[in-house]
């Protein structure tokens, strides 16, 4: 019996500063609705999926972006994502900016803000929490960026590593899931320590701007959305694994976000790609036995990996200067 789940990347539109969360929330709640009249089990939402993505915006004092940030999950906004999940049978992936009072690594209880996701089973549960680790862009006002990506302003790097749950999801027993967001996808370390708990589906979300915002140096605009989906390709066929990749799009208060929603198969080949930059659900029917094959041969990681080898990986931050050859 093959170990089939349907799944969809739902795409959300724009979200300008100006609207509030329960907009998003009801554009969320349709899209859900949608896909449960096309058998869909587990719909994945963007990266912030509740807010515009406000890392754009400069704030002196970093409590005034506090009321991007949810304090509960659910919270009251939330809520409903949480009754259609019940209500249709349906897990969702979902990402938001997240206000936690916890212990820190000094011990103290103190406020703490993260780029976090949640992965939801059909009965309303939270399974699984994620905080991204790889957080881009810069803490401080940069004058001269086009747009600001404070990302490192207000967020701290997740502390939860990049873990996998196996548990039930729409018709199957059980599924191996793990998560990682927007910026992760682009980093083979975070695919890698998914691949070495055997997980079968990716949930990430992203927002992704459609220009280098950065003014660093000439980027072609096509190679933004190239890179996007080479990275996810290659971290699912190096993992032999599925992804389910859902942007946030379009045009939020004149700052360009692409779409280009993809689902991924562990052969590393796109099986949906959303076309608009708006609202819209992709779906797709994934066979979890395809993860067999890469996982079984070329990348068995007990029979061919050599961790001996990679010590600078985890040994390392930066890059180092290589030896210097000279003539004997
Ligand atoms: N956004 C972007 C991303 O990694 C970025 C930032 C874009 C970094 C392009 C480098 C190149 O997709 C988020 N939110 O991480």
């Amino acid at each position: 019996m093959p170990r089939l789940i349907t799944v969809a990347a739902a795409q959300l539109g724009p979200i300008q500063k100006s609207e509030s969360r329960s907009v998003a929330v009801e554009r969320m709640v349709r899209l859900m609705e949608r896909a449960h009249k096309r058998g869909v089990e587990l719909v994945v939402f963007p990266e912030l999926a509740l807010t515009t993505f406000f890392p754009r915006h400069y704030h002196r004092d970093i409590e005034q972006a506090d009321s991007w940030f949810e304090n509960s999950m659910p919270s009251n906004e939330t809520v409903p994502l949480f009754d259609a999940a019940r209500r249709y049978g349906i897990g969702f992936h979902l990402g938001y900016a997240e206000i936690a009072h916890e212990a820190d690594e000094t011990g103290a209880i103190r406020k703490r803000r993260f780029n976090t996701s949640i992965l939801v089973g059909p009965e309303g549960d939270i399974l699984l929490k994620y905080r991204k680790v790889q957080l881009p862009g810069h803490a401080e006002y940069d004058p001269k960026r086009i747009v600001q990506h404070l990302e490192k302003r207000y967020f701290e790097v997740g502390n939860l590593g990049f873990p996998v749950i196996r548990a039930p999801m729409g018709g199957l027993d059980g599924i191996n899931m793990g998560m990682m967001i927007c910026n992760d996808r682009r980093w083979p370390e975070a695919w890698r320590v998914l691949g070495l708990q055997s997980v079968e589906l990716v949930a990430l979300g992203y927002n992704t701007p459609s220009l280098n915002m950065e003014a660093g140096g000439f980027e072609a605009h096509h190679l933004r959305v190239f890179h996007s989906h080479l990275s996810i390709q290659a971290g699912c066929y190096q993992n032999a694994c599925f992804a389910v990749a859902t942007a946030k799009a379009g045009t939020e208060d004149g700052a360009e976000l692409f779409g280009h929603s993809i689902v991924v198969n562990p052969q590393g080949e796109i099986v949906a790609m959303a076309s608009s930059w708006d609202d819209e659900l992709i779906t797709a029917d994934c066979d979890l036995d395809m993860c067999t094959l890469g996982r079984t041969t070329i990348f068995a990681f007990d029979k061919h990996r050599r961790p001996e080898a990679y010590g600078r990986i985890t040994g390392q931050t930066g890059a180092v200067a290589p030896q210097v050859w000279t003539k004997r």
